[in-house]
């Protein structure tokens, strides 16, 4: 699908084709791929996660997320790649992962706003005393919360209501929290500037493992660039991008989840959200290097 068509009846089917994805994945590996619903998003659409395991439960699990934003196309479909390759090499490691999260938001958008708004980022609830609609998911988690994030409805940067306000945020805190004893790792992806994030947004304050954090970051940065010389900046979010409470990797890291990274994908700002089709395979290709040497190491510590 070519992301710059502004055709509404492709973003119709696109929700529904990656909805079929996901269950013809699990099908057609079933000792591999499993599909499970942790929620629903406000406008009612499934929120799948797609287990992929060579075992069975109680092992180290990654857990990693796409589609946060609407309007970052490139995050769902690298999760999507993500799951194709790693299905195909059958690697003895438990990965978990929703490559649908609030993509399924931007195709609960009503026909006007998405037709006329590519550029949607937040969920699609309703705020009291507010004609404007939506809350910024990466706003509304549990971590340093409303700090520097915007109280106002209309902002595309709103923090809700309150912490997990949104039922799409709520749904996957809980898995989390949930599954806190294997998850040894949380990655989310969202695109666009090329950057490898780690806490803290919320404050300047460094993580306690931040020297740890810093050279994986740094290693997983030069194993993207090996392919298409891709160049990452990396750090901690507050000083490599800028300073933001409510993200979903602070508040993970604040669970105790020592290798919680945000990935933001292709490219540094010539096509932005828009990115062309040309450049989605060699961004997917290039951001499965990094991943995998996260999880690597995530699996040897
Ligand atoms: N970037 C992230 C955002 O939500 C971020 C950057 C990461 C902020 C982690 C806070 C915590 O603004 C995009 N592209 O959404
Ligand atoms: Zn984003």
């Amino acid at each position: 699908l070519d992301l710059r068509n502004k055709d509404i009846s492709k973003f119709n089917l696109l929700f529904k084709q990656i909805a079929a994805w996901t269950a013809n994945i699990a099908a057609q590996n079933p000792d591999l791929v499993s599909r499970s619903v942790i929620g629903k998003t406000y406008e009612g659409r499934p929120m799948y996660l797609l287990k992929v395991s060579a075992f069975g439960p109680n092992k180290k699990a990654i857990f990693m997320d796409c589609g946060f934003h609407a309007r970052e196309w490139i995050s769902p479909a690298f999760c999507q790649w993500f799951v194709k390759e790693v299905s195909k090499l059958n690697d003895k490691k438990i990965f978990y992962k929703i490559p649908l999260l609030e993509l399924s938001l931007s195709f609960d958008l009503c026909f006007t706003i998405l037709f006329q708004d590519r550029m949607w980022r937040k969920t699609r609830s309703k705020n009291a005393g507010s004609s404007c609609i939506g809350t910024d998911p990466n706003r509304n988690f549990n971590a340093g919360w409303s700090i520097g994030a915007s109280k106002k409805p209309c902002d595309p940067t709103y923090c809700g209501s309150a912490p997990e306000s949104e039922k799409e945020t709520k749904a996957l805190a809980d898995f989390i929290r949930e599954h806190l004893s294997t998850v040894k790792a949380y990655l989310t992806v969202h695109s666009y500037s090329q950057l490898l994030l780690f806490p803290y947004s919320y404050t300047y304050k460094l993580p306690l493992n931040y020297e740890e954090l810093n050279s994986i970051a740094r290693a997983a940065s030069k194993e993207l660039a090996s392919l298409y010389n891709t160049k990452y900046t990396y750090g901690p979010g507050a000083t490599a991008i800028y300073p933001a409470a409510g993200g979903s990797d602070d508040w993970a890291y604040d669970q105790g989840i020592k290798y919680s990274f945000t990935f933001e994908l292709r490219d540094t700002g010539r096509y932005g959200f828009i990115l062309p089709e040309s450049q989605i395979k060699p961004t997917c290709e290039e951001t499965l290097l990094a991943v995998k040497y996260i999880a690597n190491y995530v699996l040897e510590h």
